[in-house]
């Protein structure tokens, strides 16, 4: 380990300068892919990156890369990033955290006037969230051949708008090809967005694996009717069926505890008006397991439930899963830089497996990968209380940099 430090201060002033593009009146961000607050929030991350003497480059997804020379630039480059778009009701740290943090490692190795073997870049990928254009994940997801282009650039937003017309529109469809270039490894800093470090009073989390998702698109249609002459006994209400299957969402994920997940997020009722009986509803539902085999065992008991209900209900149904992304176990030797890096700060850490999805379980796929977590308070994420300590911050930015260090210069 080499003793060198990040500036925790400049670190904590770029979060907070970012922060205020899509600043929301609770102290969050609002910051959707792809949108003229996402184009702002890039273009600062390039103005910055080129300040620290980066050369910058942009892909067909529009994933930014920012390179600072190695001493042998024929070597693959260590990569470090995360995301910069955000929930709508999102935080100042989910995802801007590690972009910014390889931005920082890059300043501060500038500042020391440190040279590294490897090439080293610090990255930004496009639409993690999937929150405007679903499934997450979906540029890494492409960078590592998960899905082709045309898969990537086709996927809508709620009102039709695709990936590619609205990167062509923000000026960010770059002319690089998407992946097929070597990483020697590639790192992620991010919150923990749940509450166990913070509860254990661990600085750093050691991610060793990040649980599997599968997500859900369900259309329910019945029958608009009248809310007052129709007998209950005769209605087709969607919204019912929803409701039954929202509870049942819950009781799955319930019945697979602990460490199960199941949430529906989104949900849209036709006509949604106070006296029409809701003849259609659209909804998502999003399931997690780190064990893929009992991931599908809740998968077989949601399918089976929602078409005894459907016939129960007279409702038709068109049930289809947009996206699984299975249990990822992350590179050994890049966690245990991590696990090192952690020690060697004298930071309390503990290995943890993550809750939430991250551009680093696709990008395990094609290099070396692991991550660094940070407490946030009260393990609040995807909440514009989101939020975090300067102390944590500037301490997984030192772990980072001295794990890119270990791979940068071997
Ligand atoms: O949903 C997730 O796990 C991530 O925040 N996209
Ligand atoms: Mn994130
Ligand atoms: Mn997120």
């Amino acid at each position: 380990m080499q003793n060198v430090k990040i500036n925790g201060a400049r670190l904590w002033d770029s979060l907070m300068e970012m922060a205020k593009i899509g600043a929301t009146e609770k102290g969050g961000v609002c910051r959707l892919a792809l949108t003229d607050l996402d184009k702002q929030s890039r273009d600062l991350f390039v103005r910055w990156c080129e300040e620290a003497g980066c050369s910058v480059s942009v892909d067909k997804m529009g994933n930014i890369f920012a390179r600072r020379a190695g001493t042998d630039n024929s070597l693959p480059p260590v990569v470090m990033g995360s995301h910069l778009d955000t929930q709508p009701t999102g935080g100042r740290f989910d995802g801007v955290y590690g972009v910014l943090c390889g931005l920082e490692v890059i300043r501060s190795l500038n500042d020391q006037n440190m040279q590294t073997l490897h090439p080293i870049e610090a990255t930004v990928w496009t639409n993690e969230e999937g929150s405007r254009f679903p499934p997450a994940m979906v540029a890494s997801g492409v960078f590592a051949g998960v899905f082709d282009l045309d898969y990537g650039l086709s996927r809508a937003d709620l009102d039709g708008k695709t990936m590619g017309e609205e990167l062509q529109r923000i000026g960010y469809a770059g002319d690089l090809e998407v992946g097929n270039r070597p990483f020697k490894a590639f790192f992620e800093a991010h919150i923990e967005q749940g509450p166990i470090l913070e509860n254990e009073q661990k600085t750093i989390g050691v991610v060793t694996d990040a649980q599997g998702q599968r997500w859900y698109e369900v259309t329910l249609t019945g029958q608009e009717a009248h809310a007052g002459p129709t007998p209950m006994a005769t209605r087709r209400d969607a919204l019912l069926g929803a409701a039954r299957i929202v509870n049942q969402v819950n009781k799955i994920g319930l019945d697979n505890a602990p460490l199960a997940c199941a949430t529906v997020g989104l949900l849209q009722v036709f006509p949604n008006s106070r006296n029409v009986i809701p003849g259609q509803v659209f909804f998502s539902i999003d399931f997690r397991h780190p064990d893929d085999a009992t991931l599908s065992a809740m998968d077989t008991a949601l399918r089976q439930y929602c078409q005894d209900l459907a016939s129960e209900l007279g409702l038709e149904m068109d049930f289809k899963e947009i996206w699984y992304s299975p249990p990822v176990p992350f590179d050994r030797a890049c966690v245990d830089s991590v696990r090192a890096a952690a020690s060697a700060s004298g930071y309390p850490h503990r290995d943890i497996v993550s809750g939430a999805g991250h551009d680093a379980c696709y990008l395990s796929r094609v290099a070396p990968t692991a991550m660094v977590f940070v407490p946030c308070e009260n393990g609040i994420s995807h909440n514009e209380a989101e939020n975090a300590t300067t102390e944590d911050i500037e301490a997984g930015c030192n772990v980072l940099i001295q794990a890119v260090l270990l791979q940068a210069n071997s």
